[in-house]
């Protein structure tokens, strides 16, 4: 869920490194060329000079110029496409009466599928909300708070029976500047959908927001909520911003029943979320689990269904989903738990049982590689991890996370700090994956003294376990003998890159060295391209030469060793750039 969103910050931040990179280029290097030329000389040739600075600058002009209409036809491009969109839209709804209100932020993601009838001032405060928050404040905050949500669960869910002595359940939401509707929401949706003799609190966590309304605001709530409910709800603030991992561990250690669910506090939990946990939990009490995510959309609010998959994550450690494994669907009940290599964040376990593993490792900062460290931990130590089908959680997913703009620093000392405590013989896969030197990476991932005594005294098993018991798709290379980015050796800020995706044409470009520019070289001559992959189910793009005194271009490897194309490059270290192939790693 979360990961979602990030890719999608990183996808437009490289779009508009690549848009004004592009144009910036043009500029510098020309300009570059006329302070050369304009070193002093003799006087013969300082004339000659001057006149060809004089064409190189109107070459300049004209190189401006040109940027310039370009980018203009890019935008009205763009323009073009949204009007037709419109017009197609507007000729397939019914015929208005009113003509359409003007709309003042046409290109605001908010503004897209929703609040055609708002007046301007309307839409000047939606959108303001919308920026300060990430998703649509001002439509959640005219939502009744006890909205019916559509019962996503397979109706085999519903055929299911539990005991009547199921453990007592704490429930526990951390935010940083949550708008006060949405956790009012989520409160509300919690205290109407779980059964009131089993739930024991409620326990919010407040890692130091600067959002006003959270402080006397949120007070008088709980107030008002505990008068109904005495001492359901109970609030605890961070003095200081601490983090994610931080966050959940103040919650867990405030919490008293049986069961611990930590969870965000954008959500609302849906009908008979709650059952399957704990009786789950009561069945093994060394089983964390994770129910099933529906998206909530950001603008509409409205609630999408997700289909059943499994959390996993890449090399880098960031979160994605994976299929299903075939055991699970061989059972042929879709009410089973699935065993997952991971979980998103969101999590269920039994209270004492996340205490004797070490609940969440405090030493990850703000977000992102927490939850990796979590699910090592509890399988290499002794626990399991499922998603539970018949228990569901809307999730709201942000259009942007405003409280932290890049998070990129963060995650790579968090995946480093898993990397080294965690993953043995293979954390060399996660400084390839995040494109970082072996040694002296400069980064600091903490003092892991006490989690290494903590993986001893638990007497944890080892990493190449759980890739072989546990992750099998996650595929480590060994060969790889170099990697970081390939620069032109005629000209050092220029670097191969994979080109426009989609696409398979790789091109030169401005080195910035994000993944698009990283190559991994292999023992084996192969020259990997772009974003490491290494997963036994996709393949890693290989630069091939079409053999045709064509471009180069890039192929899933596996498909280009079966056509026999040409992967294989020779490369010889500090050997005179003259006679080299013009490439340098
Ligand atoms: C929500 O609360 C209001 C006021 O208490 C009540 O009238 C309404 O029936 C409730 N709606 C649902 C769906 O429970
Ligand atoms: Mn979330």
């Amino acid at each position: 869920v979360l990961c979602i969103g990030l890719t999608l910050v990183i996808v437009n931040l490289l779009l508009a490194l690549y848009a004004k990179g592009a144009f910036q280029n043009l500029i510098l290097r020309d300009l570059r060329r006329e302070l050369q030329l304009s070193l002093p000389e003799p006087d013969g040739a300082m004339i000659k000079r001057l006149s060809s600075l004089e064409v190189e600058l109107q070459h300049l002009k004209e190189s401006i110029k040109l940027a310039l209409k370009q980018q203009e036809h890019v935008n009205s491009t763009v323009q073009r496409a949204t009007d037709i969109q419109k017009a197609v839209k507007s000729k397939s709804s019914e015929p208005r009466k009113h003509t359409a209100r003007v709309k003042l932020f046409p290109h605001s993601g908010l503004f897209k599928q929703w609040g055609d009838d708002l007046s301007e001032t309307q839409q000047r405060k939606a959108q303001d909300l919308f920026q300060e928050f990430g998703y649509n404040v001002y439509l959640s905050n005219q939502l009744p708070l006890n909205r019916t949500l559509p019962d996503t669960r397979d109706p085999r869910c519903l055929q299911k029976t539990y005991s009547s002595q199921l453990p007592s359940l704490s429930v526990i939401l951390i935010f940083v500047n949550e708008a006060l509707s949405v956790i009012e929401r989520a409160i509300t949706s919690i205290i109407n959908r779980t059964p009131s003799p089993l739930l024991k609190e409620i326990i919010l966590v407040d890692d130091f927001s600067s959002n006003g309304e959270l402080k006397v605001y949120l007070d008088e709530k709980i107030k008002v909520y505990n008068q109904k409910y005495p001492g359901l709800l109970k609030i605890i603030r961070h003095t200081e911003r601490k983090g994610l991992a931080q966050a959940r561990n103040t919650g867990w250690e405030a919490a008293t029943a049986d069961v611990v669910a930590i969870l965000d506090a954008h959500i609302e939990v849906t009908i008979g979320w709650a059952e399957p946990i704990l009786a789950r939990i009561q069945e093994d009490r060394t089983v964390i689990v994770s129910p099933v995510f529906e998206k909530i959309h950001f603008d509409t609010f409205k609630l999408e269904r997700y289909g059943v998959a499994v959390d996993g994550f890449n090399w880098q450690l960031w979160c994605r989903y994976d299929t299903v494994p075939q055991d699970w669907i061989d059972l042929h009940d879709v009410t089973a738990p699935i065993k997952s290599p991971s979980i998103m964040g969101i999590l269920a376990a039994n209270r004492l049982f996340l205490g004797e593993i070490g609940s969440l490792d405090g030493g990850m900062l703000v977000y992102g590689g927490e939850n990796v460290e979590l699910s090592l931990r509890v399988w290499q130590c002794g626990g399991k991890i499922e998603i539970l089908p018949c228990s569901r959680i809307a999730h709201l997913e942000r259009h942007h996370k405003p409280y932290a703009l890049d998070l990129t620093p963060a995650l790579k000392r968090n995946a480093l700090r898993v990397a080294e405590v965690w993953m043995d013989e293979y954390k060399h896969m996660v400084y390839l994956a995040w494109n970082i030197p072996l040694q002296n990476s400069g980064i600091d991932y903490g003092d892991i003294s006490s989690r290494m005594a903590l993986r001893e005294k638990l007497k944890c098993k080892t990493f190449d376990w759980y890739l072989k018991n546990v992750y099998p798709l996650l595929t480590p290379i060994r060969s790889i003998v170099g990697y970081g980015t390939m620069k032109n050796s005629l000209d050092k800020n220029v670097c191969l890159d994979m080109g426009p995706v989609p696409g398979n044409t790789p091109i030169m470009y401005n080195c910035h060295a994000f993944s698009p520019q990283q190559v991994y070289y292999l023992l084996t001559g192969e020259l990997y391209m772009g974003p490491l992959i290494a997963e036994a189910n996709a393949d890693d793009r290989c630069l091939t030469d079409p053999g045709s005194g064509e471009e180069p271009s890039l192929e899933p490897c596996s498909k280009a060793v079966k056509k026999g194309l040409h992967i294989y490059w020779d490369f010889k270290p500090g050997t005179d750039q003259k006679k080299a192939t013009g490439y340098e790693t």
